[in-house]
């Protein structure tokens, strides 16, 4: 080994902790510098070329800086290594051992590859011998496996850990912010935002602190997200602007986001011609329309050279579209797609159109059914690169509602499957509420019954072909990224599903925890790690315990949507809808007496769903109206069953609190003390929504709760 040499290389591959800025220092999330620990004391050799790379090398030598590992880059001379990171394209090196390593990769590779390649982002994990080796064919498949090296902490130095192959399943894992770049004067800066102000914008300018934007990326990267956009679906005056004008902001973004992989995509307001370019009209059929967006976009693409694409909201809750032209969704998407194609973006297009302006005494129109009645007879008309994004359920991120049969009945187009980490409806990141479980019902539905493929292989597709998984995020300018620090998990936890919809969102959590809480820095890990499984793992069932019943949904405080309002929407014009009576509750969406929202779904859960007898009960009164004294498949009466959850979901917010205060003292104080504060707020309003709910349906149907508990 040249020891001389390999100091002066170290010295050059070593960089600085990230610059100070004004802004306070952030929470490191699940990148603690303790999470390097295993890696940084090692030796550790990176072997190729590119600007991926380099971030891997940065990683690594600020690892090895902290906790006295050593790090060469495609070093000249020979020298003795725990791990090695190497690109299968790169040269020889001039060391037997290493290549030696290298040799028994490519053996583990061809053993358990069936010789495919690693693609673009995939990587190999083996040990040869005594070192550990990670290939991959591209930088940015060298970066997540440096993740998952990162992730397995000791195990990755394991003798007997037999080789893996990882490759995402998905080719876009992507993040929608809702951030405005101006204050909208009734959603703020971040629409549904529940963590601060925006990390990109404030006050109508870019918020200029690039660092932190760069060590979200870092973040993103290391759960599996690689793409991102960056202003809200509802496209204001000054945010329409970033399409052209202001795309200087865009691309700064993009810069700061690139060494981490993660592509940026653009909200884009459908009338956009007529607001930016002048024309008198965004009719997609227009010749002067479509090369305006050819004309457009080939600008991005100048400045951004891999910029993702557009993410439109159109025809949608005030948002302008083709629909203005007598044209459809097909044409509408098609005219951008049409404008990205020769450089390679996508068009995400929402599925989320319905009409707003409902009159609630008309029974025959069903929100739930819009999506599929709209977007269905168009399967097959869009263009290759259009992705049509589809919440996951049919009416809007509810606690528990069906999954969307948009997502079984569109097979020749693209579909994404959009989830909301932000908890619009789940608590806004002041309530303990775990999504990883939900998610993990939603991506494992078989919609075309028992065995049948899954909402996971939808997204996936045949050969890369699906859409992806979306999410809206959870992250502001707060000092834990998510308000609560414990909705960091949900972050995290969509980025790993995102990579792999198979996962178990359990080990996931598990993941989580022991990534953000490491074992090493905790005076009883054991403790520490099994209190925050059990107040996160269940917590999305509990908080759909002592919230809207059995699948109903929308029993929200109108317009900030925290809290209980169980008619708060019951008279609007937003089409969602409860129908308590003195006699029973729920929306009948049967086909043989209600909307016909049933029969959207393949044949074998049109007919689970279209009888209340073959309903699951949790989604009982999103299906059916039933009387109060229904019997449940659980036993329970509907009236019995809103009381039980109501009160068994308070006790159970009181045993997270309980179970939090045992962590005091033994976590960093400002992360107890954040999440102190909002059990106490969990703890309040849960028992609002106790009383107002129970005190409701017993108004209503004079049934007193069996055991005699205080209802109001
Ligand atoms: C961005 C819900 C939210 C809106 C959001 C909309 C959407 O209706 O309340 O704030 O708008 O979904 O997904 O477009």
């Amino acid at each position: 080994m040249n020891a001389e040499g390999s100091a002066d290389l170290e010295q050059l591959v070593f960089t600085e902790e990230p610059e100070g800025t004004d802004e306070p220092r952030v929470h490191a999330a699940w990148l603690p510098p303790e999470a390097f620990r295993a890696l940084g004391a090692r030796r550790v050799l990176v072997h190729g070329q590119g600007m991926l790379v380099d971030t891997v090398l940065d990683e690594v030598s600020r690892a090895c800086a902290r906790y006295g590992g050593r790090v060469w880059h495609s070093p000249s001379w020979d020298v003795d290594v725990d791990v090695v990171l190497a690109l299968r394209g790169a040269g020889e090196l001039p060391n037997p051992a290493v290549e030696a390593a290298r040799a028994a990769g490519e053996a583990a590779l061809v053993e358990i590859g069936d010789g495919e390649t690693l693609g673009d982002e995939g990587f190999l994990l083996a040990r040869a011998g005594e070192v550990t080796v990670v290939l991959a064919d591209a930088p940015a498949g060298l970066l997540y496996g440096l993740f998952h090296v990162v992730r397995l902490c000791a195990a990755a130095y394991d003798p007997a850990r037999p080789p893996e192959r990882h490759r995402p399943a998905l080719r876009r894992r992507m993040l929608n912010h809702w951030d405005n770049v101006a204050v909208h004067p009734v959603m703020g800066q971040v629409e549904r935002g529940y963590a601060g102000g925006s990390i990109f914008w404030r006050d109508g300018r870019p918020r200029g602190d690039l660092a932190r934007i760069r060590e979200y990326g870092r973040l993103l990267a290391a759960s599996g997200v690689n793409a991102i956009s960056v202003n809200n679906v509802n496209v204001g005056r000054t945010e329409a602007l970033l399409l052209t004008d202001r795309l200087g902001d865009i691309a700064e973004i993009a810069d700061v986001l690139r060494p981490y992989g993660i592509r940026v995509h653009l909200s884009v307001t459908f009338a956009a011609p007529v607001v930016l370019g002048g024309l008198s009209t965004a009719d997609p059929m227009d010749e002067a329309v479509r090369a305006w967006w050819a004309a457009t976009t080939r600008n991005v693409y100048e400045r951004i050279p891999d910029f993702g694409g557009y993410v439109v909201k159109a025809d949608s809750e005030g948002q302008p579209g083709p629909f203005t032209y007598g044209r459809d969704h097909a044409d509408g998407a098609n005219v951008l797609a049409e404008a990205l194609a020769p450089h390679g973006g996508v068009v995400h297009w929402r599925a989320f159109v319905y009409n707003h302006h409902q009159d609630w005494r008309d029974r025959s129109t069903d929100r739930a059914r819009a999506a599929y009645d709209h977007f269905t007879p168009l399967d097959g008309r869009f263009r290759a690169n259009v992705v049509v994004q589809v919440k996951f359920g049919p009416v809007d991120f509810q606690t528990r509602e069906p999954v969307s049969p948009v997502l079984a009945a569109m097979p020749a187009t693209r579909l994404a499957v959009e989830l909301q980490v932000t908890q619009e409806y789940t608590g806004q990141q002041r309530h303990v509420c775990h999504l990883g479980p939900w998610w993990g019902e939603v991506l494992r539905f078989e919609p075309w019954g028992p065995g049948g493929r899954t909402i996971a292989d939808v997204a996936t597709g045949v050969a890369e072909s699906g859409g992806g998984l979306v999410a809206v995020a959870n992250t502001g300018d707060d000092l834990f990224w998510t308000g609560h620090p414990l909705a960091q998990a949900n972050l995290y936890t969509f980025g790993r599903l995102a990579w792999d919809p198979r996962l178990d969102p359990t080990a996931i959590l598990d993941e989580w925890i022991s990534l953000t809480f490491p074992p090493s820095a905790t005076a009883d890990p054991e403790l520490v790690g099994r209190t925050l499984h059990e107040i996160l793992d269940d917590s999305w069932r509990t908080y759909e315990r002592y919230t809207a019943p059995l699948g109903v949904g929308f029993m929200v405080h109108p317009g900030d949507h925290y809290g209980p309002g169980i008619d708060g929407y019951e008279y609007t014009r937003w089409g969602t809808y409860h129908f308590a009576d003195r006699d029973g509750v729920g929306v009948d969406r049967s086909r043989a007496s209600g909307t016909g929202f049933a029969a959207q779904y393949p044949p074998y859960w049109a007919q689970v769903y279209e009888s209340p007898e073959s309903c699951p009960d949790e989604l009982l009164l999103f299906f059916h109206h039933v009387p109060y004294e229904h019997v449940l498949h659980s036993g329970s009466t509907v009236i019995q069953h809103i009381y039980d959850t109501h009160f068994t979901g308070v006790e159970e917010v009181a045993v997270m609190r309980r179970r939090w205060q045992t962590l005091n003292g033994m976590i960093d104080p400002a992360v107890y003390e954040r999440v102190a504060e909002r059990l106490d707020e969990q703890v309040r309003s849960a028992t609002e929504w106790r009383d107002q709910v129970n005190a409701y349906f017993f108004r209503k149907s004079g049934v007193p709760d069996e055991r005699g508990r205080t209802i109001y």
